[in-house]
């Protein structure tokens, strides 16, 4: 039966993972894969979830199945965060949102449901992107295209191209854009070059996919958030979904959700019926555990208070390590300008180094990034960035 299956690639991320596990290097360093460490290099739990946790263990519920869109509580709290609480689309409940497991899950709900209203449709995504994007449509059987967006020899957007793109994109073309914290380069879009998508998406009648894996990870919640409001006032219906992997560091729980901003309620209500269809018929409904703490952070203004606290220390401590590694990469004789690192925001930098540069900064270094040259900012703490910065000096000098 399986004579013929071929091996398939392991993912390029996930897949450098396992060769870190694997190096018996003991000064290695993992800057592969995008996970916020501590400034002592550990996985956090945050004091909110513990607290959160806590209360509901004081309090064991039985657990029942969850309705199919999830915890209700739960997704009032994704569309406060998302849209702002009294935002008026809210209020016409022109929102469609569904719990989902993570925001990969949100990703492929809105995929899947996409494909059944709008088959022939392309899916753009942005060149380069996080590699998932284009594994995800194609197997939602889209076609997937890439718009331009990283200009190497400027260190930063290639802006006009990506218009460029956009306005020659047919009716119906999915784009997907990351909202803030854009994975793997880091550069974000400004508000004016936001409002000049906006524009474009609207005029060329294009479908707006906007992934939020990283918000107040950039420059803070409402910040971060600023483009839904951008995409809400040029009238447009699109798509949001969201991860709670990174902001509340639960990334095992698979805490996320997808929300469809539909002209009117008596829309959302139907395109929610097909939400549930998709849902259900994948994986039949969400499980309780990680959207119930979640709910319960969001809901709770003292924990609420102590969550945007600690999101805070997670991105200030972010900001302070990229100001660190130019320091050090200064101190270990780069003479280069390296201010685009405290440009990008969000987890990631792409450090401009090249594949060849990566490998050698693994096998001489134990220093693991990325072959595309990106590093994550968010796993460097006091203890190893003098390794990093000696070693990334080391082969940017050839
Ligand atoms: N979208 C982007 C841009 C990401 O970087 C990630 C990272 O994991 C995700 C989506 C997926 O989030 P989750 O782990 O919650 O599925
Ligand atoms: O880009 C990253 O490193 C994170 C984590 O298939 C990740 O988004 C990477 C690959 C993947 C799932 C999550």
């Amino acid at each position: 039966l399986f004579a013929a299956v071929e091996m398939a690639p392991r993912d390029p991320i996930l897949g450098l993972n396992e060769q870190f596990n694997a190096d018996p290097n003991p000064a290695k360093v993992n800057l592969g894969v995008g996970v916020y460490f501590d400034a002592n290099g550990k996985l956090p739990l945050l004091r909110c979830v513990a607290q959160a946790e806590a209360a509901m263990q004081a309090d064991p519920k039985a657990r029942g199945y969850l309705p199919i869109d999830g915890i209700a509580a739960y997704d009032k709290a994704v569309q406060g965060l998302v849209f702002g609480a009294d935002s008026a689309v809210l209020q016409a409940k022109r929102v469609a949102t569904v719990q989902a497991i993570g925001g990969t899950g949100g990703l492929k709900i809105g995929a899947d449901f996409l494909k059944r209203l709008n088959p022939d449709a392309q899916v753009l995504i942005s060149d380069p992107s996080w590699e998932n994007h284009r594994a995800l449509f194609s197997n939602a059987g889209f076609q997937v295209g890439s718009y331009p967006y990283y200009d190497a020899a400027k260190l930063g957007i290639n802006f006009d191209g990506m218009l460029a793109s956009l306005n020659t994109a047919t009716a119906g073309t999915v784009i997907v854009l990351h909202a803030c914290c854009h994975n793997p380069t880091g550069y974000d879009l400004s508000p004016a070059q936001w409002e000049q998508v906006v524009a474009t998406v609207k005029a060329r009648q294009l479908v707006p996919f906007l992934d939020m894996a990283y918000q107040g990870f950039g420059e803070g919640i409402a910040e971060d958030g600023a483009v839904i409001q951008q995409f809400l006032a040029a009238g447009l219906d699109f798509f949001v979904s969201t991860s709670f992997s990174k902001s509340f560091s639960l990334y095992g729980e698979r805490v996320g959700a997808l929300s469809v901003v539909c002209a009117s309620a008596e829309e959302a209500g139907r395109v929610l019926s097909q939400l549930k269809i998709v849902i259900r018929t994948n994986y039949s409904n969400p499980p309780t555990h990680g959207a119930q703490v979640v709910a319960l952070v969001l809901g709770t203004p003292a924990l609420r208070q102590l969550w945007e606290e600690e999101l805070a220390g997670m991105r200030l401590r972010i900001r302070a390590m990229r100001s660190a590694l130019v320091e050090a990469l200064k101190t270990a004789g780069v003479d280069q300008d390296l201010s685009f690192v405290t440009r990008q925001k969000g987890m990631f930098s792409y450090s401009g180094l090249n594949a060849a540069q990566m490998q050698r900064l693994r096998s001489e270094f134990g220093v693991y990034g990325v072959d595309s040259g990106r590093i994550c900012v968010a796993a460097l703490n006091e203890q190893n960035l003098p390794q990093v910065a000696q070693a990334m000096a080391a082969v940017m000098r050839g």
